[in-house]
């Protein structure tokens, strides 16, 4: 007897599309087929297809980002929003205070997120303080517990480390099977730019997109692929944005750099014209690297469909706009400098790709379920227990309307913040039901899953590498 059947769906995963009925057991998908038996509940999916639930593995969650400004999103928000989107797990950051040990910074985090969260979750390390105890012990302690992924920055004051220690965690990491993710843009030209721009007085919200130039992310995303061919190691690109920054990663891999590239909503719709034209509401649009030109948007777009790019993320990171703990910041309107950076987008991210990229012939449907689930569990330790339709994987399954037609508008979605970068955007296909490991969560479109649903998930290592 099984706890629950979805019946005549059309399943999608990474490899195939064919139509089957899931047979679901302790929350696990214990069947695939026809005429499965009985079950003590049913969902009809015909004319709809049978997706893994997506993961989104980068989402910024209840992260301290600076003195009086506070992120919209905690766990309770963050993964409503998320589940509403078709995701069934997401992936936030947990940053330590400097000098704070990265244990009880995890403990922290943990207690924010237990009990609170509508998706499952998995964690990665922001890692802003090198020291030798971390890359001796701590470490490779914790992964082994289950923090396999690092994020190191190149920017940022008090978040970027030195190109020598980012050589020791890729080095670190290689050697007890973590994964290191890098947020390549140079630092030091940013400052100088930025000095001058307000030297000239040019302060409003645009200016973060010229202060952050795509030669700047360039060279940085070149340096970090350096230091992984130095060390031999594997590397993750985030949030890679424009034409040049794709192309080091194709150079790297045709070097045999084993690289994996990111990219996101932002870098696919939005452009820096778009904060010029909207002045000062430009701040909506605050993110790094920031949104560039149509040329870059179109080489993003190559980039999903020729497999640069191997993750398609929303880098959800929301702040307010009307307030001032957000986009208000009391300094905000002295400089582009002073407004928090990032922007929501963890709801629409796979609506996004499917109705620009699947229904605009972009891409077919297993590159889809590639891009928004399954490259994401095999890169950060969670496949195949997440990440697929398959006997023996968590039954973790949305099922997605593809006939949907609607205009996005926030006071339809489910985060914290209070607008969203892509009103107005007419969309087609979205989720209608979401099950995370054998519990509906959302069912026709309404919440029935509870807060404290969502589990934390520790990631596995990756064999020796
Ligand atoms: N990097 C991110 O990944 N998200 C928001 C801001 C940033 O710099
Ligand atoms: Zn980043
Ligand atoms: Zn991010
Ligand atoms: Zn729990």
């Amino acid at each position: 007897m099984f706890d629950l059947i979805i019946r005549n769906g059309t399943v999608a995963t990474a490899a195939d599309v064919f139509e089957a009925d899931i047979g679901i057991i302790d929350g696990r998908i214990a069947q695939i087929g026809r005429d499965l038996g009985p079950a003590r509940r049913e969902i009809d999916a015909a004319g709809k297809y049978v997706l893994p639930g997506g993961i989104d593995s980068h989402v910024h969650i209840s992260q301290p980002s600076g003195a009086g400004i506070t992120m919209a999103d905690d766990f309770e928000s963050g993964t409503r929003s998320a589940l509403f989107g078709g995701n069934t797990t997401v992936m936030p950051f947990c940053l330590p205070e400097k000098g704070a040990p990265l244990r009880e910074a995890l403990a922290d985090y943990h207690a924010l997120a237990e009990g609170n969260c509508y998706t499952d979750v998995s964690f990665h390390i922001i890692l802003n303080d090198p020291t030798p105890q971390l890359f001796g012990q701590d470490l490779p302690a914790l992964i082994a517990k289950g923090y396999t992924s690092v994020k190191v920055f190149m920017t940022y004051d008090d978040l970027k480390i030195s190109d020598g220690d980012i050589l020791r965690t890729l080095d670190t990491a290689r050697a007890h099977g973590g994964t290191v993710q890098v947020h390549c843009e140079n630092e030091d030209a940013i400052k100088y730019l930025i000095e001058r721009a307000e030297r000239e007085g040019n302060i409003t919200p645009f200016f973060h997109t010229q202060v952050r130039p795509i030669a700047a992310e360039r060279e940085a995303t070149h340096r970090a692929l350096t230091l992984a061919e130095v060390s031999e190691s594997p590397i993750v690109i985030v949030h890679v944005s424009n034409a040049e920054a794709i192309g080091e990663i194709s150079a790297s891999r045709a070097r045999g750099v084993k690289v994996i590239g990111e990219t996101c909503p932002q870098y696919l719709l939005l452009t820096a014209e778009d904060l010029r034209d909207m002045d000062w509401e430009g701040a909506k649009l605050v993110c790094s690297p920031p949104p560039r030109d149509k040329a870059s948007q179109e080489a993003c777009w190559r980039g999903i469909e020729n497999g640069i790019f191997d993750l398609f993320s929303s880098d959800h990171c929301p702040f307010r706009y009307n307030d001032v703990s957000g986009k208000q910041a009391p300094k905000a309107k002295t400089s582009f400098r002073h407004i928090p950076n990032g922007i929501p987008g963890v709801e629409l991210r796979m609506p996004i790709l499917f109705s620009e990229g699947v229904l605009k012939g972009r891409i077919d449907l297993p590159r889809f379920v590639a891009l928004t689930a399954t490259n994401h569990a095999r890169a950060f330790g969670l496949y195949p227990r997440k990440g697929t339709i398959a006997i023996g994987s968590d039954a973790d399954i949305t099922i997605w309307d593809p006939e949907a037609e609607y205009t996005v508008t926030h006071a339809d979605l489910h985060d914290n913040a209070d607008y969203t970068p892509y009103e107005g955007l007419r969309l087609k296909g979205r989720p209608e039901t979401v099950v995370l490991r054998g519990k509906v969560m959302i069912e026709r479109g309404a919440l029935v899953g509870d807060r404290g649903d969502g589990h934390y998930q520790p990631a596995t290592p990756h064999p020796a590498r």
